[in-house]
């Protein structure tokens, strides 16, 4: 059986699906092919390989330019071949996603709340829904032997579709011990991650916490009932794969992926620390939450003891209000703030991502000729929508129809202090200072972007911003805002503030007046300013800085260096821009035709 991975472009990150589901369809006697639709050769990879499954795994955004994709090869090779996509795109998007010859029809149920009108095109054969790890390895086997396929567990087809939209999902996989290696031989073949010297890994999956932007929430009530949430490998068998891979390809530094690598200090993370520097010895990163640590900082211990060089966490927003009541992040500013000095102290260098650009209630002026009419609106907001307990403010509601200056301050000050602000910037200038008072060593800022199934997405369309129409969004979020809630030069301001604020990151003696006075400037002037490309340009040299020497930090020689600065401006220009990304992008992939009728992404010729 021939398997060919069709995959969007290059990366600096393995793709780790890829490279599993390449090495369980080799256990399965398959042959397996990639295809990387940027190096624009798929037309002739396809008549030289003759592939019997094209398969693809799609994130929200790519989706779009691997359906198009799709419906070239289908329309190639007809019948003969057997096409499939997996990954979070259909697994939260597969009730409107039109397989080959399907009739869809997105009932009510089936639509869940958003978009429900707007169905995708695939011309695919085959959906995967959540976790594959038994029913790939199923539809490989039993398309080898000639078998139908309708009746495996976790895979959506034509004849088995539900009118509900569920799907017969299998248990979670508890066991990650019994998986194959990654296949990276694949992928290393033919991109340059071969010669790059970070390799990533995640030693477990999953993530019990209820952020309402991720994928996570979602997840955990699609598996409900069906097996632990968090499953890790074992220390002993992942040491074995890593060696495995530093034993067959140059490697520097781990990058250890998972959504949580640690929750506490427990028996995993001492035999971890105990074992990893013995066996492997290289730096690595990890990704943990600030919570977790200032409730067991042992946990910052025992990284160090194993080497770690640098650590992601997340803030998502400096401002209390945003952080609770929208994102549902579930930690305060002193979690933050001790987490953060604590890697401090401990010279790990620190990268946090920050969303911007998220739809929040702001304040009227006190001037304001509505001002009583408006600020109730916003109690009623705040008491239905974001749930706040306004017995704490401790006011006399409802609001008399008329209150004098003097009050009205007095009760500005009070939705002040649980974090509401006057304007929307105000929100993310906030998230910005929070980054430089905690010393954040590298920071992204990318703008709200609403994925299917999530609980910010529902907000973000009861809120009025967003229409549910998931072909407005850029195959990246480091972008402009898709909100209609935002004014133009609000969105100039984020898109701005996004780059800048890695630059404001970069400037030493955050509390100098020197420093202030920069910031302010930044904030005042700079982001009103048309100058995106130049603060592209500010962004890319302090990203290079600080990536290349304090995040993940390598040894190259110049050449591979000069390399590796002119590929990564592509890419970063292609992740900032919508406009040139998808002219660069159209360019190098040359799959022209219309693809208006699907969701996803920019890519429309
Ligand atoms: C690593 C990673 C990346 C890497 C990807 C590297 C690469 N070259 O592929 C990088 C850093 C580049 C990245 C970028 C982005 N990412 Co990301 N990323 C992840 C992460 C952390 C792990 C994914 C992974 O490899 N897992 C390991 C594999 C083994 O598991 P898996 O992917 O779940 O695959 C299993 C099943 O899904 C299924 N499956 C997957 N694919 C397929 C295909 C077939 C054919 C079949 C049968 C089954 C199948 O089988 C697998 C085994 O069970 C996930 C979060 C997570 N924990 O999953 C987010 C995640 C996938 N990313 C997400 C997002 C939003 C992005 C960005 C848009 C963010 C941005 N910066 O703009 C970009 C998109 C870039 C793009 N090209 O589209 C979202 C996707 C949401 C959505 N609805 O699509 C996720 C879920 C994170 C989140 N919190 O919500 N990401
Ligand atoms: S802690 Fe991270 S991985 Fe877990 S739900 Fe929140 S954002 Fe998702």
């Amino acid at each position: 059986m021939k398997v060919l991975f069709v995959m969007v472009k290059e990366d600096y990150i393995d793709p780790m699906n890829i490279e599993l589901l390449s090495a369980l369809a080799k256990r399965e006697g398959a042959e397996t092919f990639l295809n990387v639709l940027e190096h624009n050769d798929l037309k002739a990879e396809i008549k030289r390989i003759r592939p019997e499954v094209v398969a693809y795994s799609a994130k929200t955004g790519e989706s779009s330019v691997l359906i198009r994709a799709n419906r070239w090869i289908k329309s190639e090779l007809k019948q003969s071949v057997v096409t499939i996509m997996g990954g979070p795109h259909p697994t939260f998007n597969h009730a409107r996603m039109r397989l080959d010859r399907e009739e869809l029809r997105v009932t009510d149920a089936a639509a869940g709340v958003v978009a429900s009108q707007v169905v995708e095109d695939t011309a695919l054969d085959v959906l995967a829904v959540g976790e594959a790890d038994e029913s790939w390895p199923e539809l490989i086997r039993r398309l080898t032997r000639g078998q139908e396929i309708d009746s495996i567990a976790g895979l959506v087809t034509r004849n088995n579709r539900r009118n509900d939209g569920k799907v017969n999902l299998r248990s979670r996989t508890s066991f990650l011990d019994d998986l194959p290696f990654l296949d990276r031989d694949l992928i290393y073949a033919k991109t340059r991650l071969k010669d790059f010297g970070m390799r990533s890994f995640m030693a477990s999956r999953g993530c019990p916490f209820i952020c309402t932007y991720c994928f996570n929430a979602k997840f955990n009530q699609m598996y409900r009932g069906k097996g632990k949430t968090v499953n890790r490998y074992s220390v002993d068998r992942m040491l074995l794969e890593l060696e495995d891979l530093i034993r067959h390809h140059p490697t520097q530094f781990i990058k250890f992926y998972d959504d949580v690598f640690t929750f506490r200090t427990d028996e995993w993370l001492l035999e971890f620390a105990d074992k990893y520097p013995k066996v492997i010895g290289l730096p690595f990163h990890c990704l943990t939450r600030a919570d977790l640590v200032r409730r067991d900082p042992g946990i910052v211990d025992c990284l160090k003891r194993a080497g770690i060089k640098s650590m992601s966490m997340s803030i998502e927003s400096g401002n209390p209000f945003i952080r609770e009541h929208i994102l549902k992040r579930g930690m305060s500013e002193e979690d933050i703030r001790f987490a953060f000095e604590l890697c401090h102290r401990n010279q790990i260098n620190t990268f946090s991502n920050t969303i911007l650009a998220i739809p929040a209630p702001v304040l009227p002026a006190a001037t304001d000729q509505e001002f009583e009419k408006k600020t109730q609106h916003l109690m009623d907001q705040l008491s239905q929508t974001y749930k706040v307990n306004l017995n704490h403010l401790k006011l006399d509601l409802p609001l008399p129809p008329r209150i004098e200056l003097a009050e009205r301050n007095q009760l500005l000050q009070k939705l002040f202090a649980i974090g509401l602000r006057h304007r929307a910037i105000d929100y993310d200038v906030e998230s910005i200072e929070a980054n430089i008072k905690y010393r954040v060593v590298f920071g992204e800022f990318p703008a709200l972007h609403p994925y299917p199934g999530t609980e910010v997405t529902q907000y973000t369309i009861d809120y009025g911003a967003f229409d549910g129409d998931f072909e407005a969004l850029h195959q990246n979020y480091q972008t402009e805002s898709p909100f209609t809630c935002f004014s133009s030069k609000e969105k100039l301001e984020q898109v701005n503030l996004s780059l800048l604020g890695l630059v404001l990151l970069t400037i030493p003696g955050p509390e100098s007046q020197w420093s202030k006075g920069i910031r302010q400037i930044t904030y005042r002037h700079l982001i009103q300013k048309r100058w995106t490309r130049f603060y592209f340009l500010l962004y890319f040299l302090a990203k290079s800085y600080l990536v290349g020497l304090k995040i993940y930090p390598m040894r190259y020689s110049w050449r591979h260096i000069l390399r590796t600065v002119r590929e990564s401006f592509f890419s970063e220009r292609l992740k900032h821009s919508k406009a040139e990304g998808e002219s660069f992008f159209v360019r190098k992939v040359g799959l022209e035709g219309p693809v208006s009728e699907v969701l996803g992404g920019p890519w429309q010729s």
